[in-house]
């Protein structure tokens, strides 16, 4: 009975606040390819969220492995890293960043892209990443290296006990550190537990995030 009034009294709470973007600023995670690594094995793409693993192959650009085959395009034009837009800048200047394709941004020349930094949005996530190219292996022999360096982010918003399912177990470690400076129940990494964690559990509610 508790959980069919808390559900009903706060579904509206959860809609007014959907859609709000995440942004995972900085660059704590570092990432890189080694020379022919073969980008099909999930240690050799950076896989940020179910939707979204970059790696690329021997030549050619960066794909995202979870819905590519491989890289699409030629030169300053194409649409991979699909699900994906890339502007320069940081995530401190969002609101005026301006978005293209990877290709576009590099116009042909990846390895220009060394040491800028760059804001990649992945689309469908509605998450901004702080990234910056910090090596690239240019043509066959290079055996297509890349690094680069990026922010690092919550894969699961909403999911409290790790099991990469937002569910009744997330809501009852929610409800149960109601108040504390958790950190179990602080979804939101702010400190406390309360309606702003409650709302992230809410807005993924029933979300999967177990890759597929
Ligand atoms: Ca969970
Ligand atoms: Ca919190």
């Amino acid at each position: 009975m508790k959980y069919a009034t808390l559900s009903l009294c706060l579904t509206c709470v959860s809609t007014a606040v959907a859609g709000t973007p995440a942004v995972w600023s900085g660059y704590d995670v570092v990432f890189s390819k080694a020379a022919f690594a073969d980008q099909n094995d999930p240690a050799n793409q950076d896989r940020l969220t179910p939707n979204v693993w970059f790696t690329r192959a021997v030549v050619q650009g960066i794909y995202n492995a979870a819905q590519e085959e491989g890289y699409q395009g030629v030169g300053g034009s194409g649409p991979s890293p699909v699900d994906t837009e890339w502007a320069f800048g940081t995530t401190a200047d969002l609101g005026s960043l301006t978005f293209t394709t990877w290709a576009g941004a590099h116009s042909g020349n990846p390895p220009g892209l060394i040491g800028q930094n760059m804001v990649v949005h992945l689309i469908s996530d509605d998450i901004y990443v702080d990234i910056r190219l910090t090596s690239w292996g240019v043509g066959p022999g290079s055996g297509g290296s890349f690094s680069w360096v990026r922010g690092e982010g919550v894969f699961c918003p909403g999911d409290a006990n790790g099991d990469a399912l937002v569910n009744f177990d997330d809501l009852n470690v929610v409800l149960e550190n109601w108040g504390s400076a958790g950190p179990a129940g602080d979804l939101d990494a702010d400190g406390d537990v309360d309606f702003d964690d409650l709302n992230l559990l809410l807005e993924n509610w029933a979300v999967s995030c177990l890759p597929s």
